[in-house]
């Protein structure tokens, strides 16, 4: 295909003439949209994905990205996607357990104990499963990216024991399991869109809200936090959702480019979100946040508190779901 790519470029020009297009690969823009700023390891998964089409397509495609909430927030895209009015989205995948409640699996508190068990899970059968169910709502994921583990930072204290989340006005996503962990930790938990996260911290409407290190630095929440505590109570990946009825008017050569070329992304953008990570831990605390983190018993105390969260929620997210994730764990941990 490179070759041939090749002879087709160099016989245009020196024909003079506008290369034809490659068969099967139309001339198409495809809008892509993110929460997030540019800067967050995102950024880079888009770049590299964008390098990958335009090889691949030979310069057919063009890919146009929209950062931090300006097309809409993580749900208002995916509504589009399935509308067919916007090509793409790296969202959360919390924000859409309304439209697909299996979703609900990876909110669960404490479900991943390291990013290489979450790479496993979402590259393996039960990222195929969740995928498959997403095609009954007109989403096509073309791979999961890295949000990463989730962090709480707030304006009131340090959170060194589970007394200290008490009455905390605590941000979380748009997403039952969440706000029921919150709450379970004693929080005052408010369900609010990304967007809004900065101002309404800033403004002091809420005083905490939990994220990756490297999304509190890429968003700048270090201006309006002072107290950063490592948590690590969640792992919630990216999904990066093509609308369906979109896809299904693309060749197969182009759906293929497009499932190969998220999965390039994928490589870059997680390879950067773990790099980065350190960094940007330095980078809030040089900006004035102060870092802690908290004691094994402390945090045994933590997760005690939240487990039943997992037996209220097993019947939306599906029993058989949370079954599956359970054996897969197992099977990764060698139980
Ligand atoms: C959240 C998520 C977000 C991302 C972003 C909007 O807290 O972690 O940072 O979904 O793309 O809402």
């Amino acid at each position: 295909m490179k070759t041939l790519t090749k002879l087709t470029l160099t016989t245009a020009l020196v024909a003079g003439v506008a290369m034809p297009a490659l068969a099967d690969i139309s001339t198409r823009t495809i809008t892509v949209s993110n929460g997030v700023a540019e800067s967050h390891p995102v950024g880079d998964g888009v770049e590299a994905m964008r390098a990958c089409m335009t090889e691949r397509t030979d310069g057919a495609w063009t890919l146009n990205a929209f950062w931090s909430s300006a097309l809409g927030d993580d749900l208002t895209a995916t509504q589009a996607l399935r509308s067919g009015t916007q090509e793409m989205v790296v969202t959360s995948s919390s924000p859409l357990v309304g439209i697909e409640p299996a979703l609900g699996v990876f909110d669960l508190p404490f479900l991943f104990s390291d990013a290489d068990e979450a790479d496993a899970i979402l590259d393996g059968d039960f990222g195929d499963f969740i995928a498959e169910r997403m095609e009954n709502s007109g989403l096509v994921n073309l791979a999961y990216w890295e949000n990463g583990f989730r962090n709480l930072t707030n304006s009131v204290r340090p959170i060194t024991r589970l007394e200290d989340f008490d009455g905390m006005r605590v941000r979380v996503m748009q997403n039952n399991i969440f706000l029921d962990t919150f709450q379970a930790l004693g929080t005052n938990a408010t369900p609010m869109a990304f967007g809004e996260v900065f101002t309404a911290l800033e403004t002091r409407a809420i005083d905490a809200q939990e994220n990756p290190y490297v999304t509190i630095d890429t968003s700048q929440f270090y201006e309006v936090q002072d107290y950063l505590s490592a948590t690590q109570h969640a792992y919630t990946p990216f999904m990066v959702l093509f609308s369906a009825p979109i896809f299904n008017t693309y060749s197969e050569t182009e759906q293929e480019i497009l499932r190969d070329c998220a999965v390039v992304g994928r490589d870059v953008q997680r390879s950067v979100s773990r790099e980065l990570s350190d960094v940007s831990l330095n980078n809030v605390q040089e900006a004035g946040m102060a870092f802690n983190e908290l004691d094994g018993a402390e945090l045994n105390r933590i997760r005690a508190a939240v487990e039943g969260v997992y037996e209220k929620h097993a019947e939306s997210i599906g029993i058989d779901v949370i079954d599956m994730m359970q054996a897969e764990l197992a099977k990764l941990r060698g139980e």
